[in-house]
């Protein structure tokens, strides 16, 4: 039986990729960090809470990763756990630096120390490319495009990136990074826009809410499923060589176009809800991302299924399911009846 340890099995892509791997049959350690409320519904909903085992570490602590590798004597790590909203990283800067830039440093240091020979997987992203898209006349980009990072989040991501590249060649740590183009799904967090947009158009439906408040509709990203992204991660951990890959659909779409379909699977009209609100743009915005994902097509057998409409109807109508639900009166893993108004955060944005 193999053993992994995830970092931040508590998010998104590790719940489903805890899943992913219970199915292969591997014995599974993720990391939690300790906050006021436990953060474990994503594990509960996909029911695995009982069959991980969860390990408590925070970043900023050295001597907590040491403990996770030291308890868990992994085969295989996946390198998870970040400050993952970009917003949030032109809010608080440094702590992101520390958290998502140099906590990859000091996880794959103690990789280093201690156990080498595993094999290690790297969340970086596309965001890393920041402008590039743009300039390139939005292309797809792939693995030799150029690098201009446009946040806090993709700079300190772009340190980790390079970290990886550095102990793959200095040491020859079977070291990898995923750079992954935006992946969704109804384990979303609802800051980021695709669940917020869902959530809301759910509550709109149901009568529970009036308006959405968003930031640039402009932007384009290249939205995936995130089930199927967790897959790439280990496909890049079975391969004889260490490598870089890209992840992506190679299609982008705006914002408006996620809200227009939205509102379309409930049968509404999206302009008579949508306000556009200062507090959600940010100092500085990648206006386009999408990510060509050949080479990991080409060596690791791997395609997008499900397409944009699909992530849309899916996103959505989990949402009606879950209101619906709620107002039925039953309790369930979720979060979004206890996630505080974001009409209410002061954010940078608004004091520029
Ligand atoms: P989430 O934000 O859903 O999950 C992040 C995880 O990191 C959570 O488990 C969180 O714990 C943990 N974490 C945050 N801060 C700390 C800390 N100080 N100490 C310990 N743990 C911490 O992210 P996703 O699952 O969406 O993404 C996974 C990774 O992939 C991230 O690194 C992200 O930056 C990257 N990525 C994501 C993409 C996407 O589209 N989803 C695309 C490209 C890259 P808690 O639950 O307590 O908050
Ligand atoms: P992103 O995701 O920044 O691409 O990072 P997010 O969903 O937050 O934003 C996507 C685009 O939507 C625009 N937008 C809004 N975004 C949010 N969150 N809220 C709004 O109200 C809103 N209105 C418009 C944003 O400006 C942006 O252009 C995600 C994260 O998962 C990262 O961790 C990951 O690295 C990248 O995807 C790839």
């Amino acid at each position: 039986m193999k053993r992994a340890l995830i970092t931040g099995i508590t998010g998104q892509d590790g719940a489903y990729l805890a899943r992913f791997l219970l199915d292969k049959n591997y014995e599974v350690y993720g990391t939690y960090r300790r906050i006021s409320s436990p953060n474990f519904w994503r594990l509960e909903y996909l029911g695995i809470f009982h069959k991980v085992n969860l390990i408590p570490v925070d970043l900023s602590d050295m001597s907590s990763i040491i403990e996770a590798l030291k308890i868990s004597e992994p085969d295989e790590v996946y390198h998870l756990a970040a400050q993952s909203f970009v917003e949030a990283s032109f809010e608080a800067p440094i702590a992101t630096g520390d958290v998502t830039g140099l906590a990859t440093a000091r996880i794959i240091e103690a990789v280093r120390q201690l156990c080498p020979d595993i094999k290690f997987y790297n969340a970086a992203t596309s965001e890393i490319f920041g402008e590039t898209c743009l300039l390139n006349g939005e292309k797809p980009l792939n693995e030799n495009d150029i690098f201009r990072p446009m946040s806090p989040y993709a700079a300190a991501k772009l340190y980790g990136y390079w970290m990886v590249k550095i102990y793959r060649k200095a040491y020859k740590i079977f070291a990898v990074n995923g750079i992954l183009f935006n992946h969704e799904s109804p384990l979303r967090g609802l800051e980021f826009v695709t669940r917020k947009v869902a959530n809301e158009v759910a509550k709109i439906k149901l009568g529970l809410s009036n308006e959405l408040r968003l930031g640039n509709l402009d932007a384009k990203r290249d939205w995936g499923y995130a089930p199927e992204y967790v897959e790439c991660m280990w496909l890049m951990l079975q391969q004889d060589e260490p490598d870089d890959y890209v992840i992506a659909t190679s299609k982008a779409h705006s914002v408006r176009e996620f809200v227009k379909g939205a509102f379309e699977v409930v049968g509404l009209n999206w302009e008579d809800y949508v306000k556009v609100d200062k507090r959600f743009m940010r100092p500085l915005d990648v206006p386009c991302l999408v990510g060509d994902y050949s080479k990991a097509e080409r060596t690791l057998g791997w395609k997008p299924k499900v397409n944009f409409e699909e992530l849309v109807r899916i996103m959505v109508e989990e949402e009606v399911k879950r209101w619906s639900r709620w107002l039925n009166g039953e309790i369930f893993p979720w979060d979004a009846p206890n996630y505080p108004s974001e009409n209410k955060i002061l954010t940078r944005s608004l004091r520029m």
